[in-house]
């Protein structure tokens, strides 16, 4: 029985290795220099946060996803073209080798190198992200429990709690360190604020410590990160961000001015002069009343 003829080619399948890799090389410095030369870099879906911190962290997030564009753009014009140059082009059976040191010692070197790199800038943007002052201006002590959150301000009267049908305010200052001493009553809970980009556990038993600076006054929703049971998708908090002369005002109680102003499950400091900050604002606290005449 003839059994089917095969015999090596003489001559290897043989794209033009050198004038392939030249174009190649060309193609991916032309992609790196589009994505590098923009004026602008895409948000890439982040936001750039308003403290500080977020910024520096928005911006390892933008290097991160260049450096993967890059990576990935190339790894697919090294697919395509291989894919291409080393197609079929008869029934010739192509030389065949076990190993090439060299291209393997090239994917393992630059690859280790990248996420070298990527390591390095990593450590170096988020270590002094969590450091904390020696003296901060203001402290809070954030305690998260099924399912609400309490703030307790040392050192004043005022605490501040809130749960499911009543969230909580967590009022800082504006352009100062604020300290956030965060732990649990019971499970483990996640603080998050997006616009902080920031995201810390708080958990039973441990006291997690983080500082962060708030450049530009605002409120914003925030929320439970951890599935902590029942009501874990309505824990949240909002945060308002006040000049550091409102935030003295509203936590010494004053009759005139900025004050905070009680609920039965919920403490605010309210500008008067601009009572509708809080109650026009369009998410699911929107419909608390805020109690007069029982300022803190
Ligand atoms: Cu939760």
């Amino acid at each position: 029985m003839d059994s089917p003829t095969t015999h090596l080619a003489d001559d290897p399948v043989s794209p033009k290795t050198s004038g392939g890799a030249k174009r190649l090389g060309i193609v991916a410095a032309a992609l790196a220099s589009l994505l590098l030369a923009g004026c602008q870099v895409p948000s890439f879906g982040a936001n750039k946060g308003v403290t500080t911190q977020s910024h520096k962290v928005y911006s390892l997030w933008q290097g991160f996803m260049v450096i993967g564009l890059i990576v990935g753009g190339f790894t697919l014009l090294l697919i395509i073209y291989a894919a291409l140059a080393y197609r079929k082009r008869s029934d010739a059976i192509p030389r065949q080798t076990q190993y090439n040191t060299k291209v393997e010692i090239i994917y393992t070197v630059i690859p280790t190198i990248i996420v070298g790199f990527l390591f390095y800038f990593t450590i170096h943007i988020e270590s002094p992200e969590t450091a904390v002052v020696t003296h901060p201006y203001a402290t809070v002590n954030v305690a998260a429990f099924q399912w609400g959150w309490r703030f307790a301000y040392p050192g004043t009267q005022v605490t501040v709690i809130g749960q499911t049908t009543a969230n909580p305010e967590l009022v800082i200052p504006v352009g100062k360190t604020v300290r956030i001493n965060l732990t649990s009553d019971d499970v483990v809970h996640g603080f998050y604020v997006k616009q902080f980009n920031f995201s810390r556990y708080a958990q039973p038993g441990v006291l997690n410590q983080f500082d962060f600076n708030v450049t530009t006054p605002g409120e914003w929703q925030s929320q439970c990160t951890q599935l902590c049971g029942l009501y874990h998708s309505l824990m949240y908090f909002r945060v308002k961000a006040v000049m550091p002369s409102v935030y003295q005002q509203c936590l010494t109680s004053s009759n005139s001015g900025p004050k905070l102003q009680r609920g039965p499950n919920f403490v605010s400091c309210v500008n008067e002069a601009e009572p509708s900050s809080l109650t026009a604002a369009s998410d699911r606290t929107s419909n608390l009343t805020f109690g007069k005449g029982t300022n803190g």
